[in-house]
């Protein structure tokens, strides 16, 4: 797999599109040395891109731009196989600005006509794209990779590898504000301080991005996490807000939330207390920041479709008059035993009893996971699903899972409890839905606990937490070997002819177009599912765990 590791720089365009006219820089020194290119830069140590901009065009050309006037509109990642680190340059456009463009010691300004960008004496890569995308034939944000054999000389003409696409499908709102159907935000609050990397955190945002969410709102848990925060940073501000616990946040919280604030205020010490409160303040920004839908979701969770945008699907419940949706959640299993970002290389998938058929086959399967563990879970962690809301309709969350809405409001779900019947609001979707990666790695799996700590044996200061996984992950905590037994018992799964008896069986499924969009190596399984295989008829056995919904559950469609 390539390697990640990549500086962040920023590429700046002025324009006057009404007179078709482009600000070019002949660089004078350095790094693509007598080229014309657009202005920028490496971001520096705590520079935001944004910010990171302004500077480089005032350094580079004398143009002073202000933060707002800035738009974001892609991100090209250049590869070249002579330099260690890969470059991902972020492009704005700038319409806006004070000054006239003065020659500086590194860059000698010119206006061209768009017509007539020197092209012979650019990068490479312009060709592909730098036209069509002043012209506006190049539907933004975008998202491009390009691979040059050298990044100097002759062969800096090399381009071994190339492509460039719209990131968000075209039904995205493409200017944030106002509130457009369908425009969607995710929210999260993340830790990794104690994790063996940020990089999912940087998939997280990059998938859902690149899904058509309009906003992600990420609220990092510690101050001290910079990992997380120099992640964040790297996106545009104005589609990745961030807000970071500490005293500014906590008294906006008690302002914004007085209830929930006093309810909680005894738990702030659990990590549900704090996210019940991160996620009520995002139900209140969203509408400000133009978004009709809400999804609260942990950083191990990704809002899986495999339609290119989830805005139809959104647009779609706004026409049903849905004001809350929940859906089905899937959880991942690792294959191997450390990854640095499962949601690039985990796709294995124990679907949700609700969606695993009716079969023999599927019943041994799924007595597999059981019998491996300790406390006979299938799912090692929740299996009751997540749910977006509309964020006009006044809801409170009622957990991290589902909201409490007003009466009279629609609520529908992939996942009724056919226990009993409750079959109101019960919708079949098995697309989208949820995939789950918890503790996928050892790694995630000891710095997860380390994190959590000794939380209490009741959820705040309510519900008593079952024996489980999760209980028992807490209380072997402070034995890395202890937990390694436990992630080699009940967590990985290494044998692949079990892999496979459990894909045919259909209790497990293989996703890859998430890990294929974050631009890791898909691990494609040489074992296929037989849809066709002749079904046999459940055996006669009493049922056990989760057996009673999974049979159930298959009644819900007829009802
Ligand atoms: P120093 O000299 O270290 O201060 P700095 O100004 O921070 O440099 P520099 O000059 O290396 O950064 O920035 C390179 C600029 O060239 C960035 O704006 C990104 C841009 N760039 C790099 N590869 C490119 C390519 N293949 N095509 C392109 N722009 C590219 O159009």
């Amino acid at each position: 797999m390539q390697s990640r590791e990549k500086s962040v720089l920023t590429l700046i365009y002025p324009r006057r599109p009404s007179e078709s006219l482009v600000l070019l820089g002949l660089k004078k020194r350095g790094f693509g040395e007598g080229k014309f290119n657009g202005f920028g830069g490496k971001l520096e140590s705590g520079e935001t891109l944004e910010e990171s901009a302004v500077r480089e065009l005032k350094e580079e050309c004398g143009l002073v731009s202000k933060l707002a006037d800035l738009k974001w509109r892609g991100c090209l990642t250049y590869i070249y196989n002579t330099k260690p680190k890969a470059m991902e340059v972020n492009v704005f456009d700038l319409q806006n600005w004070e000054g006239d463009p003065i020659e500086t010691e590194e860059m000698k300004p010119r206006w061209f006509e768009h017509q007539a960008v020197p092209l012979s004496s650019m990068w490479a890569d312009d060709e592909f794209w730098l036209l069509q995308y002043l012209e506006g034939g190049l539907q933004t944000p975008f998202i491009g990779r390009f691979r040059f054999k050298n990044h100097e000389g002759p062969e800096s003409w090399d381009i071994l590898e190339h492509n460039i696409a719209s990131l968000v499908p075209a039904s995205v709102p493409r200017d944030i504000g106002g509130s457009e159907s369908g425009a969607a935000m995710v929210a999260s609050t993340v830790s990794f301080l104690n994790a063996p990397s940020a990089r999912p955190l940087e998939s997280f945002i990059r998938y859902h991005l690149s899904k058509g969410f309009a906003r992600i709102l990420i609220f990092i848990d510690s101050a001290e996490d910079l990992a997380a925060l120099d992640v964040v940073r790297r996106f545009p501000a104005l589609r990745v807000l961030h807000k970071i616990r500490g005293p500014d946040l906590l008294k906006e919280q008690s302002v914004k939330s007085p209830d929930t604030f006093g309810a909680m205020s005894n738990f702030f010490n659990e990590v549900s207390a704090r996210q019940l409160l991160d996620a009520e303040l995002a139900l209140q920004m969203a509408p400000e920041l133009g978004c009709r839908w809400l999804l609260y979701l942990d950083s191990d969770e990704l809002f899986y479709t495999k339609e290119a945008s989830v805005v139809p699907h959104f647009q779609y419940l706004e026409r049903s008059g849905i004001q809350q949706m929940s859906y089905l959640n899937h959880e991942g299993v690792p294959e191997k035993a450390e990854t640095e970002d499962y949601f690039a290389t985990v796709t294995l998938f124990k679907q949700h009893h609700f969606a695993v058929p009716l079969s023999a086959q599927a019943r041994s399967a799924l007595r597999f996971w059981m019998d491996r563990s300790k406390r006979g879970q299938y799912f090692l962690f929740y299996d009751n699903g997540k749910s977006a809301c509309r964020t006009d309709c006044h809801a409170n969350p009622k957990n991290q899972h589902i909201w409490q809405l007003p009466p009279g409001s629609t609520s529908c779900t992939a996942l009724a409890d056919p226990r009993h019947m409750d079959v109101d609001g019960f919708v079949d979707c098995p697309d989208p839905c949820i995939l789950h990666f918890p503790v996928c790695g050892l790694s995630w799996l000891t710095g997860k606990y380390r994190t959590l700590g000794r939380f209490p044996d009741k959820w705040l200061g309510k519900v008593n937490l079952s024996e489980s996984f999760h209980k028992d992950a807490r209380d072997l905590a402070e034995s890395c070997s202890a937990l390694e037994d436990l992630f080699m018992q009940e967590v990985l799964l290494e044998d692949k002819s079990e892999v496979g008896r459990q894909l045919e069986a259909r209790t497990c499924m293989r996703i890859l177009d998430h890990a294929e969009l974050l631009d890791a190596e898909a691990r494609a399984s040489a074992v296929e599912t037989e849809s066709e295989k002749t079904i046999l008829p459940l055996a006669d056995a009493s049922l056990i765990g989760i057996e009673k919904g999974w049979i159930l559950s298959k009644a819900m469609k007829y009802l």
